[in-house]
C-alpha cells in the first residue's frame, strides 16, 4: 500500500518518501495505465507553496532533459505529465518501437536473402509476425518507463507530478492533481500526434498510425496500403513488407523528396528506394489517396489516383497512415497568446523563447525535425537560458537518418548542392561510378553488417559517398546506406560543422577500426597524398 492523500476531493499517490525499485515502478505504471480512474503520482518536496524556476508541461525527452539540466545547475524544476511515466512518446509509441521494428526488418531481410543458405534455416514466413512484434514491444516497454521514473527521482532528483493533466492558468500558474503550482517560467513540451488527411473511410477498422498500431492492433495484417511518403511511411512499410505483409506506399511526393527531409543525395535516394522495390514493395509516387473502402466496417481497399490521372483500387486488410504529425497544443497557445505557425508549431527564437516573456516551447512543439536530438537539446537550451545563460541552439543543420531494411545516414551537402556552391567538387564513393565496371558484382562496400552480403549478394552491400570541396580539401557531405553508421555520423556531423571543418587529410589520418571504407577513412587516405584531389 502506498501513501495516499486527499486534497480538494482528489486522491493522489505520494511517493516522495518511497523508493520504488524498477519492478515496483513497472507495476505502478501498468496499473495506472490500465485504470482510467488511477490517481496522480506525486514526487514533490514537502515545502509549502514553493515557487519553481520552471514548470515543464510534458515530461518527454525535452522536458525530462531540460528539467534534469536545470536541477543540475542548481535550479528548481517541476515536471507535470499526463502519462504515469516520464520519457514521453519515445519509449511508449514512437522511437523505441520504431527502432525495434526496424531492427526486426533488417534481420528478417537477411533471413529471407539467405534462406536455406550457409547456416541460415529455410525462411519460415509463418514465424514473422507484425502482431507478434507489437506484443513483444508491449510486453517490454514498461522497463524503459520504470527506469525513466526511477532515474529522474532517485538520481536526477527532479520533482514531478505524473498521471495528471496540467491545466495552464497563466504564464506563471499551472494546476494539476488538484494543486496549484507557481513558477517563474513555463516550458511547453507536450509533444505531437499523427495527423490524418481528410479523405473518406479513415474511420473504418483496420486503419492505423504509429500510435494506434501499438495500442490497438489485434490481427495479423497480410496486405497493407500506406498513405503518405514520410520517414514513418518508409520505415514501417519496410518492416511490414519484411514480415511478409505485401506493402504499397502511396505518396504524393517522390520518396525522400518530401519537404521535411533536407540534403538527400540523389544517388543515395536511388539506392534506398531501388532497394525497397527490389524487395518487392510497390511504391506509387505522384499518387493521391481518394478514399478507403470497406466491408462490414473494415477497410478492404484504397482507391488511389495515380500519377497518370487514372484511378485504381488497391486491396488491403490494413491501411497505415504516414502523413506526418502536429504539435499537441491543447489550447495552450490561446491561453498564453503564443504565436503558432501555419504548420501548427509554436514560434520560438534560438533560445526556445516564445514571444511571451517567460514562456518557452521545446521538442516536437516547435519547428524543425521531430527527432530526439532536437527534443533533448531544445529542453536543455530552455533550461540554460532560464538559469541565466545566453545560449542559442540552431537546428537548421543536422545529421539525419532513416531505416528501410538498411540504415540510411547522411550529413552535410549532397553532391548536387556542393556543385552549386563549390567549383571543384571531389566525390569519393563506393561502389565507384565507372562505366562497364560491373559494379553489381563488386563486393564493396564490404562494411559493418554487410560482409555476408559482399561475399554472397554483392549488389546488396550498400552505398557510400563522401563529398569534398577540392579547393579547401574539406569534407562537406557524407552519405551512407548500410548498417551501424549512425554513431560515426554523430561525430562526423560535429567534425565537419566545426569552424575549421574536417579535411580529407585529417579523415585519412584517423585510426580505422574496420578494414573497409564504411566511415571513409580508408578511401580518404588513398587520395590524401594528391596535391590536387581527384574522384575515387
Ligand atoms: C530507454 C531510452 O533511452 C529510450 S526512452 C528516452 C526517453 S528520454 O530519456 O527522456 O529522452
Amino acid at each position: 500500500p502506498r501513501p495516499r492523500s486527499s486534497r480538494e476531493g482528489l486522491t493522489t499517490m505520494d511517493i516522495r518518501d518511497e523508493h520504488p525499485n524498477l519492478a515496483e515502478w513497472n507495476h505502478l505504471i501498468e496499473a495506472s495505465l490500465s485504470d482510467p480512474d488511477s490517481e496522480p503520482i506525486l514526487n514533490l518536496e514537502r515545502d509549502e507553496d514553493p515557487e519553481y524556476d520552471a514548470v515543464f508541461v510534458g515530461g518527454g525527452a525535452g522536458g525530462r532533459f531540460g528539467a534534469a539540466y536545470m536541477k543540475a545547475m542548481g535550479g528548481r524544476p517541476l515536471i507535470i505529465d499526463a502519462w504515469p511515466f516520464l520519457g514521453g512518446s519515445c519509449p511508449h509509441q514512437a522511437c523505441v518501437p520504431h527502432h525495434l521494428f526496424s531492427e526486426a526488418a533488417e534481420e528478417l531481410d537477411r533471413m529471407r536473402w539467405f534462406s536455406d543458405e550457409l547456416f541460415f534455416p529455410k525462411f519460415d514466413a509463418s514465424r514473422a509476425s507484425i502482431l507478434g512484434l507489437v506484443k513483444l514491444f508491449l510486453a517490454g516497454r514498461g522497463s524503459a518507463h520504470a527506469f525513466m521514473n526511477w532515474q529522474t527521482k532517485e538520481q536526477l532528483e527532479v520533482e514531478y507530478v505524473l498521471n495528471a493533466r496540467a491545466t495552464i492558468v497563466d504564464k506563471n500558474t499551472v494546476t494539476a492533481a488538484g494543486r496549484t503550482f507557481r513558477a517563474k517560467n513555463l516550458v511547453l513540451g507536450m509533444g505531437a500526434r499523427p495527423v490524418w488527411p481528410d479523405i473518406p473511410g479513415l474511420d473504418l477498422a483496420g486503419v492505423y498510425d504509429f500510435v494506434s498500431l501499438v495500442e490497438e492492433l489485434d490481427y495479423e495484417p497480410t496486405r497493407c496500403v500506406i498513405i503518405g511518403g514520410s520517414k514513418v511511411a518508409m520505415e514501417y512499410g519496410s518492416f511490414f513488407h519484411a514480415t511478409g505483409c505485401d506493402t504499397t506506399i502511396v505518396s504524393r511526393s517522390q520518396l525522400m523528396r518530401t519537404k521535411s527531409l533536407h540534403h538527400v543525395d540523389e544517388d543515395l535516394r536511388q539506392y534506398v528506394v531501388g532497394g525497397m522495390r527490389l524487395r518487392g514493395m510497390e511504391i506509387l509516387e505522384g499518387a493521391h489517396p481518394v478514399r478507403v473502402n470497406g466491408t462490414d466496417g473494415r477497410a478492404t481497399s484504397v482507391t488511389v489516383r495515380l500519377a497518370d490521372g487514372t484511378e485504381t483500387d488497391l486491396p488491403c486488410d490494413m491501411v497505415y497512415m504516414g502523413t506526418g504529425e502536429r504539435p499537441s497544443l491543447n489550447g495552450a497557445d490561446e491561453i498564453l497568446g503564443v504565436e503558432v505557425s501555419d504548420t501548427g508549431r509554436i514560434v520560438v527564437n534560438k533560445r526556445m523563447q516564445t514571444g511571451v516573456p517567460g514562456v518557452y516551447a521545446i521538442g516536437d512543439m516547435i519547428d524543425g525535425p521531430m527527432e530526439m536530438f532536437k527534443a533533448r537539446k531544445s529542453g536543455v537550451t530552455a533550461a540554460r537560458n532560464i538559469m541565466g545563460e545566453d545560449l542559442e541552439f540552431d537546428f537548421s543543420e543536422y545529421p539525419d537518418f532513416l531505416h528501410t531494411t538498411y540504415e540510411v545516414t547522411w550529413v552535410g551537402l549532397t553532391e548536387a548542392e556542393a556543385r552549386e556552391k563549390f567549383e571543384d567538387v571531389v566525390i569519393i564513393q563506393m561502389p565507384p561510378t565507372v562505366k562497364g565496371l560491373d559494379t553489381p558484382n563488386l563486393p564493396l562496400p564490404c562494411a559493418e553488417g554487410t560482409m555476408l552480403y559482399a561475399f554472397s549478394k554483392p549488389e546488396l552491400s550498400g552505398f557510400q559517398k563522401l563529398v569534398v570541396d577540392g579547393a579547401s580539401r574539406k569534407v562537406v557531405g557524407a552519405h551512407h546506406v548500410g548498417y551501424g553508421a549512425k554513431d560515426a555520423f554523430q561525430y562526423l556531423d560535429h567534425l565537419i560543422h566545426r569552424p575549421e571543418g574536417l579535411t580529407v587529410d585529417a579523415l585519412g589520418w584517423m585510426n580505422e577500426l574496420f578494414l573497409n571504407p564504411e566511415h571513409f577513412v580508408q578511401l580518404s587516405r588513398l587520395r590524401a597524398g594528391s596535391a590536387e584531389l581527384r574522384n575515387l
